[in-house]
């Protein structure tokens, strides 16, 4: 069939709008017509070049949702019609990581997702008889994209796919490392860096833990409005300061804060939220994405003194099992997916929302088909 979709065929240059050719779901696979996606930085990283696994042509886009249209042989757990969200992040219940109970990170098709491939190793799309390689698993830059079935959530049809779209990468990510990764406690003092989709979804899930002092921190001063809003208690420009900003939020928590989380992806700033954390008990999250090469630095001796490093993918949540519940909660008014909502615009126009995210002036576009 055709599809119209936003193809990166070269890293750095925009997309293009044309159609491509997707082929039908094959053993274990699912059509999915995508009626919403948006744009996460990850994206935009992936499209710069520096994503190690980024390969070109690709149809980029991870956070989106949709429609089945037709199941591949075998499939059982979705069936055409079924609103569903496509999950970088699979859950096949069966593989070493999904039984341990320790992880999210399943390893059912990861390996051919890095490479742009589906699990049987070849490609669903194709534009003038040339392959288009597939993104995260996802593909949501394209009308009709093709995904494993371990790979799809399936949620109440019921809610708004223009906004529950939201819950395919950012905001799930977001809530679920305060929940799962940091497990953030009634009373704790928490520090934010970056305040994009993802760690403004930090804040709302810290006040959701009843954390005790929000400290928002962004170069961008015009994020601390819907920081403030969404129940950041202090908000910091590190250009205020001319000292390491780490300095500053110890002086302002009395040694240091109980959780930082780094949604920024830069290696500075990584040590900076680990070396605010207080000695003894302090843990910071980096959730921010760097490229190969990147490497974290700090002195040994803030581990030695007891403060912990840690990482969180798709903050920790099991896609298949916990989004219909994170739907449900947007669906009962519990979770507010709104205010990330800054712009709205058609497949044609999603390089103008590259631009805006560029230039600060987005959360997150949603863009239409
Ligand atoms: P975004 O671009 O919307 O937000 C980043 C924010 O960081 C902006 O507000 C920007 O002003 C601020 N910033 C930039 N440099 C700064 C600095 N030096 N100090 C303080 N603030 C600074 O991005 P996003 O979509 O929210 O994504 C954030 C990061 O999270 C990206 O690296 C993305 O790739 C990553 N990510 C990771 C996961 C995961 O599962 N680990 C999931 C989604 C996104
Ligand atoms: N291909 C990239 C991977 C970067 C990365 O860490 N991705 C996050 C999700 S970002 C979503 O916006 C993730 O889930 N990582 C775990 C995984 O299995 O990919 C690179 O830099 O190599
Ligand atoms: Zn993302």
């Amino acid at each position: 069939m055709k599809s119209r979709a936003a193809v990166a065929f070269e890293a750095g240059k925009p997309l293009q709008i044309v159609e491509i050719d997707v082929e039908p779901p094959r053993k274990g696979e699912v059509l999915v017509k995508i009626t919403h996606t948006a744009l996460c930085h990850t994206d935009a990283y992936t499209l710069s070049g520096v994503d190690p696994e980024g390969v070109f042509p690709a149809v980029l886009g991870h956070e989106g949702g949709g429609i089945v249209v037709e199941v591949g042989e075998g499939v059982t757990s979705v069936k055409p019609g079924d609103h569903v969200i496509p999950l970088y992040t699979a859950e096949c219940g069966k593989c070493k990581f999904c039984t341990s109970g320790k992880t999210n990170l399943c390893s059912s098709v990861r390996e051919t997702q890095g490479k742009g491939l589906m699990p049987d190793g070849t490609t669903r799309f194709s534009y003038n008889g040339q392959p288009i390689y597939h993104y995260m698993g996802t593909s949501t830059f394209s009308e009709y994209t093709v995904v494993a079935e371990v790979s799809l959530a399936k949620v109440n049809p019921e809610a708004p796919l223009e906004k529950v779209c939201l819950l395919g990468c950012g905001v799930t990510t977001g809530i679920g490392a305060v929940h799962n990764t940091a497990k953030v406690k009634e009373g704790d003092t928490v520090a934010v860096f970056g305040l994009g989709a993802i760690g403004l979804a930090v804040i709302q899930g810290a006040v959701q833990a009843k954390a005790g002092r929000i400290i928002a921190i962004d170069t961008n001063p015009n994020k601390f409005i819907l920081a403030k809003a969404l129940g950041a208690t202090d908000c910091v420009n590190p250009k205020d300061h001319d000292r390491p900003i780490q300095d500053v939020i110890v002086e302002m928590t009395d040694g240091g804060v109980d959780f930082s989380f780094e949604c920024i992806g830069n290696v500075d700033v990584m040590r900076s939220a680990l070396e605010c954390c207080h000695k003894g008990w302090g843990e910071s999250v980096i959730i921010g994405v760097a490229a190969a090469g990147q490497e974290i630095r700090t002195r040994p001796f803030q581990l030695v003194t007891g403060r912990v490093w840690r990482g969180s993918a798709f903050g920790g949540v099991k896609g298949r099992t916990q989004l219909p519940g994170m739907v449900e909660q947007v669906m009962a008014g519990e979770l507010d997916l709104d205010p990330y909502i800054t712009h709205t615009l058609p497949l044609e126009r999603i390089n103008e929302a590259f631009d805006l995210m560029h230039e600060g002036k987005s959360i997150r576009a949603v863009i239409h088909y």
